[in-house]
Formats: C-alpha cells, sequence, structure tokens
C-alpha cells in the first residue's frame, strides 16, 4: 500500500493487527490530526480528547507555541549526544530548575527512563552519602503502582500483565500498602537500609486513586526523620494536571528528588527529567549515567515552550476550576444513576466508577459509546474510566462534554 494513499479506518486497524507488537488493545479509533481539546480521525470526524496521550497533551494538541520552538530547533540543530555541549541543554537546564525549585536535572526521554535514573541516584546516595553496605539498599515503592515497563520496574509491580514471566526480577524494593503512613514508618523499622520511597501523589493506573489529606506530608516528614529519600513520580500527576503545577503541592511537599515526564513536552516530544538538589545528584560522575537522546537541543527547546505555556495560559489554574465543575456535575448525575457509582480525582484528573465488577466489559462498552457520541475516553480496569482532558478545555467546552457523557451513561441505566 503506498504511503501516499488515505487510509480507512479499517485499513490502518488491519496494518497494525498485522505488523505490530499486540501489546497494546485500542479503541477503535483511527486518529489523523489534533488542535486544542480536539482530534479527528481519519473520516474526518472529530472528538474530544479524555484520555490526552495519558496526560502527556496537557497544553492541547499541537499547541503552536510548541511545535513552532520544535520546528524551529529541528531545521537548526536536533542531536549531538552529550559527548559535545549545545546551546540549548544549559539555556534548559537553568530555566527548569528554576522553574521547579531545584538545583539540579538529568535529562532523560520516557517516564520509565527517568524512573530508573531516579532508583540509581538513590541508590548509589545510598552507598556514598548514606554509608549503606553495598548492594544492601532497598527502596520502598507502594503496591498497586505504575511507574513504567522496564525490566526493574515490573519487578516490583504487583499488576500480573505487567509482570508475569518476565522474570528474573530485580530485587531490593518493599511493597506497602498505598496511603498508609504507619506501614512506611513499620518498614523502615525492620531494615536500616531503606534508602529511598518512590511514590505517585495521586495513583493513576490504580484507577485514579486520590491518597487520604496529608498522606504526602506525612510520608515526606518520615522520610527526613530518618534520612530517606522521598521520591515523587509526577509523570503524570505534574505539569498541572492536578491543578497545581506538581500534584505534592497540594501538600506542601518538596521531594527529594522529582521525576517528570509526559507533558513536560507537550505530548510533542519525549522528554522526562529528574531533579534533585546538588547533595543528591552530585553522587553521579562522568560515564556512570546517561542517555544518546537525552538532552538533546530539540527536546530542550520544545521543553522550555512547553512549560511556558503552562504559566501563559494558567493551566494549573483553569485545571482547578474546570476539575471542580466537572465533579460537581458529574456527582448530581450520579445521585441518579445505577450505572454509574462515584466520580473521583482533583484537577482534571478524574475517574468515574461504574457499578459492574472488575472484569466486566461495562466501561469498554460505554466508552465504545461515548466514542460515537464525539468523546474518546479510556478504561481503566473492567470498571472505571479516566477523565483526563487537555488543560486548555474551556467551561464551555467542559460543559459540553459533561452533556456527552451523561447522555451516554443514560443509555447504559437500567
Ligand atoms: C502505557 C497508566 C497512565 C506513569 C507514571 C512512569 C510512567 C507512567 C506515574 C512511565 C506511564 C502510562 C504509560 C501507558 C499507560 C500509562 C498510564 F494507565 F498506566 F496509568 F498514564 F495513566 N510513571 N504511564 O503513569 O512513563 O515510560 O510510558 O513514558 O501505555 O503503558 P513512559
Amino acid at each position: 500500500m503506498s504511503v501516499l494513499e488515505k487510509l480507512s479506518s479499517a485499513d490502518a486497524i488491519a496494518l497494525e493487527d498485522k505488523y505490530g507488537a499486540h501489546n497494546y488493545h485500542p479503541l477503535p479509533v483511527v486518529l489523523s490530526r489534533g488542535k486544542g481539546v480536539h482530534v479527528w480521525d481519519v473520516e474526518g470526524k472529530k472528538y474530544y480528547d479524555f484520555l490526552s496521550a495519558y496526560s502527556a497533551v496537557n497544553q492541547g494538541h499541537c499547541h503552536p507555541k510548541i511545535i513552532n520552538a520544535m520546528v524551529q530547533q529541528a531545521q537548526t540543530l536536533t542531536l549531538t549526544s552529550r559527548a559535545f555541549y549545545n546551546d540549548q541543554l544549559g539555556r534548559y537546564e537553568e530555566f527548569v530548575t528554576n522553574y521547579f525549585g531545584f538545583d539540579k536535572i538529568l535529562p532523560m526521554n520516557t517516564g520509565a527512563e527517568a524512573v530508573e535514573t531516579a532508583i540509581k541516584i538513590c541508590r548509589k546516595w545510598a552507598y556514598e552519602k548514606r554509608g549503606i553496605p553495598e548492594n544492601e539498599a532497598k527502596i520502598v515503592v507502594c503496591e498497586n503502582n505504575f511507574h513504567g515497563r522496564t525490566t526493574t520496574i515490573i519487578s516490583f509491580s504487583n499488576d500480573e500483565n505487567a509482570r508475569k514471566n518476565f522474570g528474573p526480577y530485580t530485587d531490593g524494593f518493599y511493597k506497602i500498602p498505598y496511603d498508609d503512613t504507619e506501614a512506611l514508618e513499620a518498614v523502615i523499622k525492620q531494615d536500616k537500609n531503606i534508602a529511598g520511597f518512590l511514590v505517585e501523589p495521586i495513583q493513576g493506573e490504580a484507577g485514579v486513586y486520590v491518597p487520604a489529606e496529608g498522606y504526602l506530608a506525612k510520608a515526606k516528614e518520615i522520610c527526613e526523620k530518618n534520612n530517606i529519600l522521598f521520591i515523587a513520580d509526577e509523570v503524570q500527576t505534574g505539569i498541572a494536571r492536578t491543578g497545581k503545577l506538581l500534584a505534592v503541592q497540594h501538600e506542601n511537599v518538596k521531594p527529594d528528588v522529582l521525576i517528570l515526564g509526559k507533558a513536560i513536552s507537550g505530548g510533542a516530544y519525549p522528554v522526562s527529567a529528574v531533579l534533585a538538589g546538588n547533595d543528591v545528584m552530585d553522587v553521579i560522575k562522568p560515564g556512570q549515567h546517561g542517555s544518546t537522546f537525552g538532552g538533546n537541543p530539540v527536546a530542550a527547546a520544545v521543553a522550555i515552550a512547553a512549560l511556558e505555556v503552562v504559566e501563559d495560559e494558567k493551566l494549573a489554574e483553569n485545571a482547578e476550576r474546570l476539575g471542580r465543575i466537572f465533579r460537581e456535575k458529574m456527582d448530581e448525575y450520579i445521585k441518579g444513576s445505577n450505572i454509574a457509582k462515584l466520580v473521583r480525582g482533583k484537577g482534571l484528573l478524574n475517574a468515574v466508577v461504574i457499578n459492574d465488577t472488575e472484569e466486566s466489559s461495562t466501561a469498554w462498552d460505554i466508552c465504545m459509546a461515548m466514542k460515537e457520541n464525539g468523546l474518546l475516553a479510556k478504561p481503566t480496569h473492567g470498571n472505571i474510566i479516566r477523565f483526563a482532558p487537555p488543560l486548555v478545555m474551556t467551561e464551555e467546552q467542559l460543559l459540553d462534554c459533561v452533556s456527552i457523557i451523561t447522555k451516554t451513561l443514560q443509555q447504559f441505566e437500567n
């Protein structure tokens, strides 16, 4: 088939099915264009995007300022590797460390790579600054975590799908219940070689699980008291998604190590980052960690533009305000609903729990019907639907979306 020929949805799906590994089960919609909060399929049907590429396109699809920065830089210099300096990276490093209030950044590309980087930094810090005996450092993680897909990261996942038959696994991790500071204290008492606590401020994959107020602040306090690094994975919750620039800011917590990805580039380019103080970051010396593409000039230029958009367009404030309206309107509907049980979330990271079992296909069926009605969302588990539109949405658009969602749910009421 010629690449110039226009594909139908069915053709595009057939090609992926035949030539691509089957590591995803997408909703059957083939997108070919995006602008702001909207995407269009190859047949020209327009949809509201309520996934935002798992919160990577917070700034909206193809934001002109971000795309312009990308195109300009791509026409000038794309990649030097870190064997040489480039004229964009230092500029970006100064900008991003000031923006988030950290001494230093280590630039990577994907979320999983940044999590791996944070783990490596934490372990090295444990041996060189804490004096933990070699190979004895442990990192505490939470049940139902999602931090990515590498071998080490899936080693401490308890999602069978993500983990099974990918062993042998990396050890050195303790898993404790999420939203449970007593469990954190208990595990720390058990082992003096705990070096870090890796946590998502809101658990995304678990179904947008928001911990009790005060959890993050208390966990941070426990870490501080025990000289343990508090490592926040804000790959999904960061960059204004939850109504603050970072979700930890809801509790005035400053992590020792901050992991960012996804929307740090506005979804235009793979950019991720680990931020930390000098005392922590200084354990990494030349030759000890890196990446061919990490910190490349396009990534640097794109990330600056993407973070400027967040500030210029007050996306955190907008997410906070629209998130409240969304949950309020959905709550109103749910009061009289049999099919929808509850809505939860923060800012514009929300989920509706469907009144059916985890094994049911109801959430999927509702997403298929919403697609027909012009709105794209994805189930997480069989009975939870995640709602995470781009943060550039207007109130009028949000109300239009609420009416599409409730009209669709209506079709499933019994
Ligand atoms: C997929 C969920 C979202 C993340 C956190 C690191 C990463 C992610 C907190 C890794 C990635 C993704 C990737 C995606 C599904 C997804 C996801 F459903 F699993 F929970 F976003 F909602 N830390 N999250 O959420 O980042 O290496 O992918 O850049 O398709 O696997 P990555």
